[in-house]
């Protein structure tokens, strides 16, 4: 059964729910609330990675989400850390987070690796070419897969070569990270092969800027109308593809309604829980 990983963000701009979980307390009720929606895991990030975005100081990140990772974790959630600094991650596993995730796949700071082997977390590799900042620099791509896999195949062996075995590893293709427009169709499109890799695969496409882009050019109107509600649907759609492409997880901000796309398609394939009234007992 694929996972819901729900994002709570603790970042003053980030592109979709910016300044409105700055406060640890309302970030902490946030989780709690996407945990009563469904979520088995709950990503707590304190720098935002939307394409332009800058850095944010390790002591800034670590001031915003420990307190969050904390509470969360003592209330029972498993709890991943969305960072690409490894002070932060260590600083996140010791206050409680069970699963590192950064999207640089250890590219960002190359001591990340080695600080989170010994701490027996898992870690989440994400397909990255470079800072947001600049992130488009780098879009260049023959074959999206093919290039993809290759590259995360190479941080596979950069994590293990640190001591962090496969069985530890969850892959991402890092849609939105790198790749602009169709090339995060392409990358989706991917999902199976990349599963075939052999580790877990977490698919994250939540309110991205291709879906909007995608949904302003089929109905014919500027990506800036796409609304949180419609992304919403193409975030819970592009979630079920997945699951049903081999994705262990899925990472979304609205988890209620994922969580329902996920339920009517376990229905659709015999595994739901829901059993026709004519055969009750
Ligand atoms: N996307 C964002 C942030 N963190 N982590 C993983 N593993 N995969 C993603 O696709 C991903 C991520 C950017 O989205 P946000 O700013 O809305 O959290």
């Amino acid at each position: 059964m694929t996972l819901v990983m729900g994002i709570v963000n603790v970042t003053p701009d980030s592109f979709s729910d910016g300044g409105r979980y700055l406060d640890a307390e309302a970030a902490i009720a946030q989780g709690l609330s996407l945990r009563a929606q469904g979520a088995d895991i709950l990503d707590v990030g304190g720098e935002s990675t939307r394409p332009g975005a800058e850095r944010v100081e390790p002591a800034v990140e670590q001031d915003r989400v420990l307190p969050v990772v904390r509470a969360l974790a003592a209330a029972g959630s498993v709890v991943s850390i969305d960072t690409m600094n490894a002070a932060t991650a260590l600083a996140a596993v010791e206050a409680g987070a069970r699963i590192v995730n950064d999207v640089s796949g250890g590219m960002a700071d190359p001591g990340l690796l080695a600080a989170v082997a010994p701490t027996g977390a898992d870690v989440i590799l994400g397909h990255w070419r470079g800072p947001s900042a600049d992130m488009y620099a780098k879009a260049e791509y023959g074959d999206v897969v093919a290039e993809v896999l290759g590259e995360l195949a190479r941080r596979m062996d950069a994590a293990a070569a640190a001591g962090i075995a496969p069985s530890r590893v969850i892959l991402d293709p890092g849609i939105g990270f790198g790749k602009r427009g169709d090339q995060n169709w392409a990358a989706l499109r991917g999902t199976r092969r990349l599963a075939g890799l052999g580790p877990r695969v977490l698919i994250g496409t939540s309110r991205k800027r291709f879906l909007a882009e995608t949904l302003a050019a089929q109905s014919g109107g500027e990506r800036a109308e796409v609304g949180e509600g419609r992304l919403d649907v193409g975030t819970a759609v592009t979630s079920v593809l997945a699951a049903q492409a081999g994705a262990w997880g899925v990472r979304v901000h609205d988890v209620a309604s994922t969580v329902d796309a996920l339920r009517v398609a376990r229905a659709w394939e015999g595994e739901g829980r829901w059993t026709s009234p004519t055969r009750s007992p």
